[in-house]
């Protein structure tokens, strides 16, 4: 059991309609994601949801040269939260909104880390999209900033290209000093 502080933060990473099933890069099982994360919201004051929020010109498309089918363009449907993920007093952090430079994480290029220091934030949980990428970039990044962090085990899915990226993904969060816990660990 694991009781929740009022300086905790819960950070939903990119849980949009392209990275669910029937989206543009759908995650297998991505919206297994929300069960857990509408759960875990009630334990928090301090509740952020990031959003992968491209120009239609951005680089990672393949289009464009990069290795993604195109997804998450600022505005669409595809780029919406997921209908069913509850985002009543969320704060919504956009990334990645630049055309020419990628960010997975949800600190890289925007203010959550001020956000989180203006709030005494200490301690943050993460859950969302995707293991292998935004999940990994996002908590690495709060470890550097400084923040304990904490992965909700069961909220979590990735893209896997590769067999197995999603595990070498926790396995290098964990060596950077992440910890792991479930949804029903919280209260
Ligand atoms: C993501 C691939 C491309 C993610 C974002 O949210 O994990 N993955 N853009
Ligand atoms: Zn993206």
């Amino acid at each position: 059991m694991k009781i929740v502080k009022q300086n905790d933060a819960l950070i939903i990473v990119d849980v949009q309609n392209d990275f669910c099933p029937g989206g543009a890069l759908p995650v297998k099982e991505g919206d297994k994601v929300i069960p857990p994360l509408n759960h875990t919201k009630r334990f928090f004051e301090h509740i952020f949801a990031t959003r992968d929020w491209h120009p239609e010109n951005h680089c990672s498309f393949e289009k464009n040269g990069g290795g993604w089918p195109v997804h998450c363009v600022a505005g669409s449907q595809g780029a919406d939260f997921h209908p069913d993920l509850d985002i009543e007093q969320v704060k919504i952090i956009q990334k990645a909104t630049l055309s020419d430079r990628d960010a997975y994480s949800g600190f890289d290029g925007t203010d959550l880390a001020t956000q989180l220091s203006n709030k005494n934030i200490k301690r943050v949980f993460v859950g969302g999209l995707a293991t292998d990428y935004c999940v990994k970039a996002t908590v690495l990044d709060a470890l550097k900033s400084g923040f304990e962090a904490w992965v909700l085990e069961d909220a979590i899915r990735g893209v896997d290209l590769e067999p197995g990226d999603s595990a070498k993904a926790i396995t290098e969060m964990k060596e950077k000093g992440a910890r792991f816990l479930n949804s029903s660990d919280l209260e």
